[in-house]
């Protein structure tokens, strides 16, 4: 019980492609005899090196059909030591959309300059002491782009999430823009019904609907507060309908950002998650503009770096964060420091989640 089932890194590869490309709910689990796979470690080196051919081969395939781009992989490095899928610590998501960005568009950029910006910081975690070399996290190529709108987009990030979470791997999705949390999002509450979604963004993102979609980036709160209990923490900037929407649920819980700055947390937060698991979603305007300006819809008097980490320890006192999202990245040319921040943002919270995923992962196997 609790087993992840065996998937080569080469057949996830390919079914992220498939589920990317077809949507459908492609089989992704291949089981082998515990025999077997004990034959497969004990030639794990060689194999490894066929792995990384084969893996190799798919993406070239990939590349000339032009659907999927395979982008830099986070630190530089391939998910070294890891034949199996269920070996993998976590597998990034990256999506490039901005499809309904109605400000600055260029979050589609966001995903490929977070990965190349990650290639040129510390292997180790100094917040975790955690050295990622050691890490097995596998970036999988880009998401493909639905152009037929956001809907058929955020069905794709669900399809592919369910895929990867039904092979018991834990994901994160690198952003793109903020709409597609909502496919993420439905995705791990279809398998965690007492899910808690927490967001931290500038914006409560509680519109009904928005330019004339109910899956906009302005609606995902909204969208995720019809399944769930809803934490919305350093928000600046919201609409009267939002405050309407928000003051007649008492699903919602709202905390601006003043409550939060100065490396305070609002202890009554924690009461409303009350243990239970937490999908967290990190829109990067959530942050101060001078500390990143490279977001779509920047608003004045964000928090600070120490700030979101700190509210996400204290989450993580309480509760266990099934999967989590960095969204909104719009890199501004010329002007590389953004990009280092969500890259490293990136690193340090998949340095204090990983333990926790791995533990869970020891206690279920016994
Ligand atoms: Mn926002």
């Amino acid at each position: 019980m609790g087993r992840w089932p065996a998937v080569t890194l080469a057949q996830l590869l390919m079914q992220h492609k498939l589920a990317g490309h077809y949507l459908t709910r492609a089989t992704v689990t291949c089981y082998v005899s515990p025999l077997m796979e004990r034959r497969e470690r004990q030639e794990k080196a060689v194999h490894g090196e066929i792995l990384k051919m084969l893996t190799s081969e798919l993406l070239h395939q990939y590349a000339q059909v032009g659907d999927c781009l395979k982008l830099s992989d986070f630190l530089g490095f391939p998910p070294a030591g890891a034949m199996w899928a269920h070996e993998l610590a976590a597998c990034l998501i990256p999506a490039p959309y901005d499809g309904t960005t109605c400000a600055r568009p260029g979050a589609r950029f966001g995903p490929a300059a977070l990965l190349t910006a990650s290639c040129e910081i510390e292997i180790l975690e100094s917040f975790s002491g955690r050295d990622f070399s050691q890490i097995p996290i596998l970036t999988l190529p880009a998401l493909p782009v639905a152009a037929q709108g956001p809907e058929a987009m955020v069905a794709r990030v669900e399809d592919s999430h369910r895929l990867l979470l039904s092979a018991g791997l834990p994901t994160v999705m690198i952003g793109g823009e903020h709409s597609l949390t909502i496919g993420a999002f439905a995705a791990h509450r279809e398998r965690e019904h007492d899910l808690v979604y927490v967001s931290f963004d500038a914006h409560a993102d509680m519109r009904e609907s928005y330019q004339g979609t109910k899956f906009s980036h302005a609606c995902v709160s909204r969208r995720a507060s019809e399944r769930s209990p809803v934490v919305l923490l350093g928000c600046r900037s919201i609409s009267r309908d939002e405050w309407g929407a928000i003051n007649h649920s008492p699903q919602i819980t709202l905390r601006m950002a003043t409550e939060l700055r100065g490396r305070r947390f609002p202890q009554d937060v924690l009461d409303v998650i009350d243990g239970r698991p937490v999908y967290l979603t990190i829109d990067l305007d959530v942050f101060d503009p001078p500390e990143m300006p490279a977001v779509g819809t920047p608003e004045p008097g964000g928090l600070g770096w120490y700030d979101v980490l700190d509210a996400v320890e204290r989450i993580m006192t309480r509760s266990r964060i099934a999967g989590f999202d960095i969204m909104e990245l719009a890199p501004i040319a010329g002007l590389d420091y953004p990009n280092y921040f969500a890259a490293r943002l990136l690193q340090v919270l998949l340095g204090r989640w990983l333990p926790e995923c791995k533990s869970q992962e020891g206690s279920s196997s016994n």
